[in-house]
């Protein structure tokens, strides 16, 4: 790693639970997060995170994480820890989801997680029942600040 550059991990991913006795067409509770690896709190650095969901998600006027707002598009913003979406549905799609930063001069990072609800056999995981989680580690990449005391002192 280059000497002006600096990695932190995150992990992010999905975790459904099927509702037992659906009374609506959905199907699952599901959560997508993105959070710091080994607990790490992440809002010291990343100031917004957005998850973009399925199209079928834009609806005038629904609940996010408990709180009824007007929603004309798919695209969910997340200011504050922790930084995740819960939602129910009936179905699978990929999510984006789009981290930007406090500092300005770093760019925002877009990836897609695949939301998951149900098992796949490669996994050994048969019984639907069960909750599904699809998580993944990465690596996020950052440019070090240029401006610290030292070098205004310098100036
Ligand atoms: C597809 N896999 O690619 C499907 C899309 C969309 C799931 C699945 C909506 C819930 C709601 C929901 O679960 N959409 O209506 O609020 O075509």
């Amino acid at each position: 790693m280059p000497g002006n550059r600096y990695t932190r991990s995150i992990v992010y991913g999905s975790l459904a639970v099927p509702i037992k006795k659906p009374e609506t067409d959905h199907t699952h509770k599901w959560t997508v997060y993105v959070r710091g690896f080994n607990g790490e709190d992440i809002s010291y650095y990343i100031k917004r995170v957005s998850f973009k969901l399925h199209d079928s998600f834009a609806q005038p006027v629904r609940s996010i994480n408990g709180t009824v707002v007007e929603l004309l598009t798919s695209e969910i913003d997340i200011d504050e820890a922790p930084f995740e979406v819960n939602e129910t549905g009936w179905g699978e799609f990929q999510i984006q989801i789009k981290i930007t930063f406090h500092d300005p001069s770093q760019r925002p990072v877009t990836f897609n997680h695949t939301l998951k609800l149900h098992p796949s056999e490669d996994l050994g995981q048969l019984k639907t029942s069960k909750p599904v989680l699809s998580e993944f580690y990465d690596e996020l990449v950052l440019k070090r600040i240029l401006l610290s005391p030292y070098i205004l002192d310098y100036w």
